[in-house]
């Protein structure tokens, strides 16, 4: 081929990838989900995703994740390196393919198990298409290779730049601030929260994370390096460290089905929440799919058959089901999938068939052989149901009496409840306040039109300690279901959440910002968590952000709501007086109303559930019976760091 043919045919080619990735800047939340703080944090997993599949397929062991200063990602890993030679249809290397060509990932390596994929599979070119600068360097065959792009666009072929004895691939990435609607500034807990996820998920594999915009007291910088040696079974111990637990061991399996891995790990505590996470690939899955109900299934079987064989059922006289098995019980399911099919509103729902039922084996098999093997915790396991089947039928009663009180039902809304006067759930809000004198003010200072107030009285419930019964009968949690409109059970299942009459779209949690409201806001997170999930992974949920400081000098007043801008105001002022505001009891309506409620001015938190495992940790550290975490959590004053808000 003359020279020129390969110019052309070189450009040729980059004018195809290109339509792919304009359409991936043309429509960035088709390829990564949305371009907020979410889609940003997606780009790093995408990348690391595509060295864990190194890693899976056995040639790869150390991954290690940088922030750099400049807010641009490393990424670096010690595989294979990916191929350079170059690719003989696309007449580029194969590296231009896999970073310029949508959905080149492992197409163009048929042989190679990709199994792993991202959020949405889409792989590294769509990351290249989303940052304004990437470098990719291949340690590789004694070279160092390395090829730059600008907005997914090569800037010139791969070159060789240095001679190495090692191996693997380093991708540093810029995202581009014109795509995103965020700051390209990422949190460093996020990020960390999900390699140790992924350390657990892929036991034996290295990954490290450092965040070089910060360093500690000694000036090193911020690091974290993660390795499972005993991967799903330690991740159950750290996600249950603040649980008590039943058994004397950890549950696990690990093993293949139909050609389909799948890999267990569950133990039962005393609580009575159930904590199921599965995964697929290295993903979460909130919203299961089959292989949640293969493994339902083969727990519900395996226990069920041990129980009645067992005799210890003998005088009981109510049914047990399904969900009696699951009180008290944490589990992690995770399998990977040659080709998954995600379903779902947020696409987290496995749904191939052929799962469930390797998945039910798979259960099946390890549970009756640990039955059998451990005696005495086989009949701890079914004393727990049998205890949980009977707290059931208590609970059903005090949920009627929720599904009664309900507005739909025909009961009225509680009394304490101020309603605005809207009707239409999308453009209406209301506030949940702690205390009545709060509460007051709240009524005074808001817009009646589209602003509820429902006052609390004092700490709610704690329901990770609560059996459901005690739940659904207490007042205040009584009083938010009637109030919001959202019911619980149907025919089907008693169990099921409604919010299909949710009143209100924003429900905003608005406690004083000192330690005791800290300490509401929580268990009120912790009831919304635990019993209508569903708001939450919705985006229903907001805490509202009060002010800590007035600071004033003559006429000019200014609200701080942290100790720096406090500072900043005082300098600017040259002086002044400083008003702590310990609760909202000290502002009257219009201070509440500029600072707090009116949306023009205020700032308010939403809560989202990034990583379910996590929140689910961090609220039985915090609502659980161990004291000193909890203690250690709420002094550091960091009540969801590990929720994205
Ligand atoms: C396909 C084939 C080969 C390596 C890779 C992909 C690979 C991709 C990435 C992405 C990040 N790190 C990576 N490491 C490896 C190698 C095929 C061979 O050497 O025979």
């Amino acid at each position: 081929m003359s020279e020129d043919k390969k110019k052309q045919n070189y450009s040729a080619d980059s004018i195809q990838a290109l339509e792919g990735m304009e359409h991936v800047r043309m429509r960035p939340s088709m390829y990564i989900g949305d371009v907020g703080v979410r889609g940003l944090h997606h780009l790093v997993y995408e990348v690391v995703d595509n060295s864990i599949d190194e890693a899976m397929a056995g040639y790869c062991d150390v991954i290690s994740v940088i922030i750099n200063e400049d807010n641009s990602i490393s990424v670096k890993d010690n595989g294979r390196g990916i191929p350079v030679g170059i690719h003989k249809k696309e007449g580029v290397s194969a590296l231009e393919v896999v970073m310029t060509k949508i959905g080149a990932g492992g197409k163009f390596d048929k042989d190679s198990y990709k199994v792993s994929g991202g959020l949405h599979g889409v792989g590294v070119s769509v990351v290249n298409a989303l940052s304004i600068h990437l470098k990719a360097t291949i340690y590789r065959e004694g070279k160092v290779w390395e090829q730059e792009y600008s907005q997914g666009k090569a800037l010139y072929p791969a070159k060789v730049v240095g001679e190495t004895n090692e191996n693997g691939t380093i991708v540093t990435f810029k995202a581009d601030d014109g795509i995103f609607q965020t700051e390209i500034d990422y949190n460093y807990d996020t990020l960390s929260m999900r390699m140790r996820e992924l350390s657990f998920l892929n036991q034996g594999v290295t990954i490290s994370i450092t965040d070089k915009r910060r360093k500690d007291d000694e000036g090193n910088f911020i690091e974290e390096v993660f390795l499972s040696t005993e991967g799903l079974t330690e991740f159950v111990k750290y996600l249950d460290a603040s649980r008590e637990q039943l058994t004397s061991e950890v549950i696990a399996m690990e093993g293949e089905k139909n050609g389909i891995p799948v890999e267990v790990a569950m133990v039962y505590n005393t609580s009575y929440a159930e904590n199921l996470h599965s995964y697929v690939n290295n993903i979460n899955t909130h919203e299961g799919g089959t292989h949640l109900s293969g493994f339902r299934r083969g727990l519900t079987h395996t226990l069920k058959k041990y129980a009645e064989g067992s005799g210890l059922l003998k005088n009981l006289k109510f049914d047990i089901a399904g969900d009696d098995f699951r009180e008290g019980l944490t589990a992690i399911i995770s399998v990977k999938v040659a080709e998954p099919q995600f379903e779902g509103q947020t696409k987290t729902k496995l749904g191939n068939r052929e799962v469930s039922a390797a998945v039910s084996q798979a259960v099946s098999e390890m549970l009756t052989d640990y039955l059998e093997e451990h005696p005495d915790d086989a009949k701890i396991i079914v004393q727990k149901v049998i205890l949980a089947a009977q707290a059931r039928h208590a609970a059903s009663k005090a949920r009627e009496m929720v599904q009664r009180k309900t507005v739909m039902s025909g009961g009225g809304l509680p009394g304490k409840l101020a309603d605005c006067s809207w009707t239409e759930p999308e453009k209406c809000e209301i506030f949940l306040v702690e205390g009545d004198s709060a509460g007051g003010t709240a009524k005074q200072g808001r817009d009646r039109n589209y602003q509820a107030i429902l006052p609390l009285r004092g700490k709610i419930l704690n329901v990770e300690k609560a059996m459901q019964h005690k739940v659904f009968e207490n007042e205040e949690i009584r009083s938010m279901y009637t109030a919001l409109g959202v019911t619980v059970g149907t025919e089907e299942d008693p169990r099921a959440l409604n919010i299909s009459k949710l009143r209100y779209h924003k429900i905003v949690i608005m406690c004083d910002a000192d330690v005791d409201g800290s300490h509401i806001e929580t268990l009120i997170l912790t009831f919304f968590f635990r019993y209508m999930r569903e708001l939450v992974e919705n985006g229903n949920i907001y805490v509202a952000a009060p002010p800590l400081y007035l600071v004033k000098k003559g006429k000019n007043r200014e609200y701080a709501w942290n100790d720096e801008d406090r500072d900043a105001i005082m300098k600017k002022f040259g002086g002044g007086t400083i008003q702590r505001y310990k609760g909202l009891g000290e502002m009257n309506a219009e201070q509440l109303w500029d600072t707090t409620m009116n949306p023009e001015e205020r700032t308010m938190y939403q809560i989202t559930i990034d990583n379910a495992a996590e929140a689910d940790r961090v609220f039985s550290m915090l609502m659980g019976d161990e004291v000193p975490p909890r203690r250690k959590f709420i002094e550091d004053n960091a009540t969801y760091a590990n929720i994205d808000i």
